[in-house]
């Protein structure tokens, strides 16, 4: 978890790297939907532009189908999922059904002027249509009012790992690995 731009795909893939499992990312795909014109990338669309988040019922179909899939079997990260109450319920419900058990919620910790710097920069870079100004400052209103306060529910499931986000992309694995206790290959 971690509001707009704190990382969350950037250090998934390390942790994903790690245990050998995959990052499930519901921003990437819908995002590959949208360039495959598929009509969930048209819906999604809509929603994405405009800073706002998909509806629960198409984000939740579209974990589940994910998280079925064989490379799930025995684990996966989940990045940027759930982030609405109604996420965290369909989740438990899922989870509950395939037998997997949550091991950790890990949250980055960042500053706000800091995640619109970054995401300004990655718009010179990836021309996401989410990265203009404007909607980014929409994207971190929608995640104050519906995410963060799944931050609460997973501390008193005892489950929140907070790691400080900001400094370097190498920095913040560590805090990561060494908050996890893991200790990565060289
Ligand atoms: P996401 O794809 O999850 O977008 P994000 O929050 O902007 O990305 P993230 O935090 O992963 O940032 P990143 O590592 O890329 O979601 C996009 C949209 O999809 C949402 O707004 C919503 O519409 C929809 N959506 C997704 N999930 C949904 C759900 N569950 N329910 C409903 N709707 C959903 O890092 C950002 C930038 O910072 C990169 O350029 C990176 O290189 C840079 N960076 C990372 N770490 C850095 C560091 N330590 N220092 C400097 N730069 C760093």
């Amino acid at each position: 978890m971690g509001p707009p731009g704190a990382g969350k795909g950037t250090q998934a893939r390390f942790i994903a790297d790690h245990f050998g499992i995959p990052a499930i990312s519901t921003g990437d795909i819908f995002r590959a939907n949208v360039s495959e014109g598929t009509p969930l990338g048209v819906e999604a669309k809509r929603y994405m532009d405009a800073g706002e988040y998909v509806p629960d019922e198409i984000t939740n179909r579209m974990v589940r189908n994910r998280i079925d899939e064989p490379d799930a079997a025995h684990g996966f990260l989940l990045d940027g999922y759930p982030r609405t109450v109604a996420q965290v319920e369909e989740l438990d419900g899922m989870i509950n059904f395939t037998g997997h058990q949550l091991d950790a919620v890990l949250c980055l910790v960042v500053d706000k002027d800091e995640v619109v710097k970054r995401l300004l920069q990655r718009a010179q870079t990836e021309g996401r249509a989410d990265d203009t100004e404007d909607v980014i400052r929409r994207r971190q209103e929608v995640y104050l009012e519906q995410t963060s306060p799944l931050i609460e529910v997973y501390k008193e499931r005892g489950l929140l790992v907070e790691v400080d986000g900001l400094g370097d992309v190498d920095e913040v694995t560590k805090r990561i690995f060494d908050a996890l206790d893991v200790v990565p290959e060289s």
